[in-house]
């Protein structure tokens, strides 16, 4: 059953009555682009077909009552009293977050409705299991109130909530291409101009994602402080961020800033040649050239792993074993915000058994966990179903 059958049939079940609204936001897998979107600047995502359904109906009043399906919750809130955070109930955030926010766009909306949300997000595995539950939130009460918001302002909304809410200081990429993807396609995303372009995945070509199971502690601290650490190198460069420094720039100031902090100096490094990899890997699939991909996406992985520190063994255990399993065929790299996680292989799909072979064969091994292995493909951003 797909997450929106299954939200269709708990609405019925909890609230006795036929949903009207049916909204589906999906989650996604990084290609190449890290941590460059908070640097405004550019990612190479594309949305996955696992995703967050909401079913929801009208009330006649103004509360919103909602089931977490998945988590066997609720939560009640009113549209006409201030919206506040519950302690100690993450998700709730990421649902009275966005509505608090649209309230700022749309300071009529009132629309009081049940929702019930479920979905096949992996949960906490750097797949955006969140974003894809506040861009489905966003899109419900848009279709709800009939309110004049683009699904790329549904989108920042979303970050708004996450980093004002709930109080993660992510970037925008997760949000927009929860929105924006395109069905077969991955899309390149200027995050300063929110400018994208659509890059088809090449005929033949797998998508494979392999959850490590491995999630440190420390990911919303380490990652704030990459953010300070990138922004004292814009600061250092007399930018707004590195987006503006150009690898030659770097390279001309680069001694000057390691004497001065080398762990910074590391981070602009990643962030600097991470903008032009990007750039170079919509080129290559341009030319469907999978080989320059595959080179891409292992520089990026190395530049993670040695510059920007975001890696951890077994991510690049599995980074390893996925190369050379697909060869000089593709590539592989660690996707997301790091510290655990997923890692992301692309290859033909004639190579998908040899990765899972090879990796079924030596990850637990040596790691003591067992791996997920998801083939994937690039779907549509989220979508309303009548
Ligand atoms: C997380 C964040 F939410 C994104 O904004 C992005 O920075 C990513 O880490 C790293 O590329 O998913």
């Amino acid at each position: 059953m797909t997450p929106l059958q299954q939200a269709n049939q708990l609405f019925e079940q909890k609230f006795h009555r036929t949903s009207e609204l049916n909204v589906y936001a999906p989650g996604r897998v990084n290609i190449i682009g890290e941590h460059t979107d908070y640097n405004d600047g550019f990612v190479m995502p594309c949305a996955i077909n696992y995703g967050t359904a909401v079913s929801g109906a009208k009330r006649d009043d103004h509360i919103f009552n909602v089931y977490a399906a998945d988590l066997e919750d609720t939560d009640q809130f009113s549209l006409t009293t201030e919206i506040t955070p519950v302690a100690n109930k993450k998700w709730t955030g990421y649902v009275r977050g966005v509505v608090k926010f649209i309230q700022q766009h749309c300071p009529d909306f009132k629309q009081g409705a049940d929702l019930v949300i479920t979905g096949n997000v992996p949960l906490s595995a750097g797949l955006s299991s969140s974003a894809s539950l506040e861009v489905a939130v966003g899109k419900f009460c848009q279709q709800l109130g009939n309110l004049a918001l683009t699904d790329t302002q549904i989108a920042l909304i979303g970050q708004m909530a996450e980093n004002k809410f709930v109080g993660a200081n992510c970037g925008n990429m997760d949000q927009l291409i929860s929105a924006l993807g395109e069905q077969g396609h991955l899309l390149m995303i200027d995050c300063r101009s929110l400018a994208t372009v659509a890059v088809p995945v090449p005929e033949n070509i797998a998508v494979m994602i392999v959850n490590s199971h491995v999630k440190h502690d420390l990911v919303t601290g380490e990652y704030n402080t990459r953010r300070q650490q990138c922004e004292r190198a814009a600061e250092f460069f007399g930018v707004k961020a590195l987006r503006d420094v150009s690898i030659e720039q770097f390279k001309q100031r680069e001694a000057e800033l390691t004497a001065i902090d080398e762990d910074t100096a590391k981070r602009a490094r990643h962030i600097v040649t991470e903008n032009q990899r990007v750039l170079d890997a919509v080129q290559a699939l341009n030319q469907g050239d999978i080989q320059t991909l595959g080179k891409l996406m292992g520089q990026s992985h190395d530049s993670m792993r040695d510059d920007f520190e975001i890696t951890t063994p077994e991510i690049d255990y599995l980074v390893e074993l996925a190369q050379v399993a697909v060869g000089n065929t593709g590539g592989a790299r660690m996707t997301g915000g790091g510290f655990g996680g997923c890692i992301v292989a692309v290859a033909p799909v004639e190579k998908v058994d040899a990765v899972r072979q090879l990796i079924a064969d030596n990850y637990q091994k040596q790691t003591g966990i067992k791996e997920d292995f998801y083939v994937c493909t690039a779907s549509q951003g989220v979508q309303v179903w009548a």
